[in-house]
């Protein structure tokens, strides 16, 4: 059945999306602010929300950093830029965004979340990359389900995670990801590619979970979890960061 929430743009969401919006898997969306738990959660579903991470006024000061160079995105160096979505003005991504902002790194707010995700994972992580996305208010342009392996190859496919950073409180209206719980214990899957974007087709009896992030929190997922991301519906841009982490060697 296909979504509400979508408009029936994409097609592909079932109504496991509510129920587990709405059911007794709610533990699962809400996660934990116990390191222990939040490892648990992350091996048993392959993703976990992690609450109070990051002060709002430090995002408040990153984000504004990051929306100028969308301000100026036409004007960039066609390697910052890709349209992650097939219609004109939808989502788009500033690839490298680590590599624009001087100082990317030395912004203390990433290093308290690399610090949180070292504590979950108990190993020392640093990132990698990072990418920026934005999508504009009132946009009905999901992202398609995908496993970041696809994108980043072998080497992250065994290893590799994602911090995803809201800038705003993320939830369905608000355009936030969805997951399907479970699916980094299958392993890498096979991606098509559709107007330049891969994704991979969901099996008829996929659950998926969105990911309700209070302002100040992200989620951190396993590079072989299948996700995506939910339409903005809401009458604000959706602004938000994918960090890559990989363990120190
Ligand atoms: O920010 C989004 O809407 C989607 C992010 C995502 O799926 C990714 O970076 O892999």
């Amino acid at each position: 059945m296909a979504c509400g929430h979508c408009l029936g743009a994409c097609g592909l969401w079932t109504s496991g999306v509510h129920r587990r919006n709405h059911g007794p898997e709610i533990q699962t969306l809400i996660g934990s602010d116990t390191s222990e738990v939040s490892q648990e959660l992350l091996e048993t579903d392959g993703f976990v929300i992690l609450r109070n991470v990051v002060k709002r006024d430090a995002l408040r000061c990153l984000g504004h950093k990051i929306l100028r160079y969308f301000d100026r995105y036409e004007d960039l160096p066609d390697f910052f830029r890709k349209e992650l979505s097939p219609t004109a003005g939808g989502a788009v991504e500033l690839n490298r965004i680590d590599k624009l902002v001087p100082g990317f790194y030395d912004e203390v707010l990433l290093q308290m979340i690399e610090e949180r995700c070292a504590a979950v994972l108990r190993q020392d992580v640093s990132f990698t990359f990072a990418n920026a996305i934005l999508k504009p208010k009132q946009h009905g342009a999901p992202i398609r389900p995908h496993q970041d392996a696809a994108y980043d190859g072998q080497e992250a496919a065994e290893q590799g995670y994602t911090v995803w950073l809201p800038f705003t409180d993320a939830h369905i209206e608000t355009g936030t990801l969805f997951y399907m719980p479970g699916s980094h214990k299958r392993g890498p899957k096979t991606h098509e590619t559709s107007a330049g974007v891969r994704h991979v087709t969901l099996p008829d009896d996929a659950e998926l979970a969105p990911a309700e992030i209070p302002l100040g929190g992200i989620s951190l997922h396993s590079a072989l979890t299948i996700h995506g991301s939910f339409p903005n519906l809401s009458d604000e841009p959706r602004l938000a960061l994918s960090l890559r982490l990989q363990p120190r060697t």
